[in-house]
């Protein structure tokens, strides 16, 4: 089975709304704010779709997240059953201080095929495609993984670019890349974009690593497995999270997930610019109407492509 292609344009208008929600806070310092008029209009757009569907990754549990929380059911009910990922907004701080690379984001599989991962912490490691099925490995050193893909690649470590998360908790990868000389790429936020790019022609990027969040991580893996790139994760939790690795569904804490086992069959990915950046505008807004600029991919119908659409205030 795939999900239907009909659904695309309704999927699409969601993050759109979803981004034009966040619209009137860009730069005004308000993160939550500019999330909270994500979720609401995202919501009402997501249940006017005739689908039986349930959100699998959202803005958390029921008890911390009054809409779009993981188990909510959305959609009129009637049609295909499906599960949901969504980020309402990617780089809350992004839109917050009117910065590059904010998106609304959501993925689309059906019933059962999404890996739920909880709102923990997710290591991760990315790569792009025509590349040996599970080249890389979280648990082989920095050192071995880049090897590993300069062989495939044909290619020294001097010239492989890294992307990470600029965070402290990757200091010894940092420093590791830097023995190799490999060319680090450091972002600051949005680790789902940062991921994606190892597929993206125009980007430097050979590969992603490191811990970002675990519903990011998903999300990326719904792009990459459209786009034929590579991901395997592994969830990172606390102590306090460890106790509670029942109420998640997870069994084993360790294991690492391949791409296939996070994201199975068809899947729409669709995702929303609400500040402009380096793949997409963001929002623009007129008397009357704005304009959405959004990337799209749909697997079955190898759908790949960026449109731009205006939409009635
Ligand atoms: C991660 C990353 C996201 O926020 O969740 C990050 O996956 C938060 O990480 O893409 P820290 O707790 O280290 O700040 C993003 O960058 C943006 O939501």
């Amino acid at each position: 089975m795939t999900i239907k292609s009909e659904y695309l344009n309704q999927f699409i208008k969601v993050t759109e709304v979803a981004a034009y929600g966040a619209y009137p806070f860009i730069g005004k310092g308000d993160k939550n704010a500019a999330d909270k008029g994500a979720v609401d209009l995202m919501r009402k757009e997501l249940n006017k779709i005739d689908m039986d569907a349930s959100i699998v990754i959202g803005e958390g549990e029921m008890d911390e997240a009054p809409m779009l929380y993981i188990g909510e059911k959305v959609g009129t009910k009637k049609g295909q059953k499906l599960d949901i990922a969504l980020d309402p907004i990617e780089g809350t701080n992004f839109v917050a201080n009117n910065l590059a690379n904010s998106f609304s984001i959501m993925a689309v599989a059906e019933k059962g095929n999404l890996f739920s991962a909880p709102d923990t912490y997710m290591e991760k490691i990315a790569i792009g495609g025509n590349l040996p099925k599970n080249l890389l490995d979280l648990d082989n050193s920095i050192k071995e993984n880049i090897n590993l893909l300069c062989e495939a690649k044909n290619t020294i470590p001097e010239k492989i670019t890294a992307c990470l998360l600029k965070r402290d908790r990757h200091n010894k990868i940092i420093e590791d890349l830097q023995k190799l000389k490999v060319k680090i790429n450091f972002i600051s936020d949005g680790d789902v974009a940062g991921a994606i790019s190892v597929i993206d022609k125009n980007s430097p990027i050979d590969i992603y690593m490191g811990i970002g969040g675990g519903p990011e991580g998903v999300l990326a893996a719904a792009a990459l497995s459209c786009l034929g790139g590579q991901i395997q994760t592994r969830l990172v939790l606390n102590e306090e999270e460890k106790k509670r690795t029942n109420s998640f569904g997870i069994k084993d804490i360790n294991k690492k997930y391949n791409i296939e086992e996070l994201i199975k069959g068809d899947v729409v990915f669709c995702a929303t610019g609400v500040t402009d950046g380096d793949i997409l505008n963001g929002i623009k807004v007129s008397e009357k109407d704005f304009e959405a600029s959004t990337f799209v991919l749909h697997k079955s119908s190898n759908i790949n492509k960026k449109v731009k659409n205006l939409h009635k205030i």
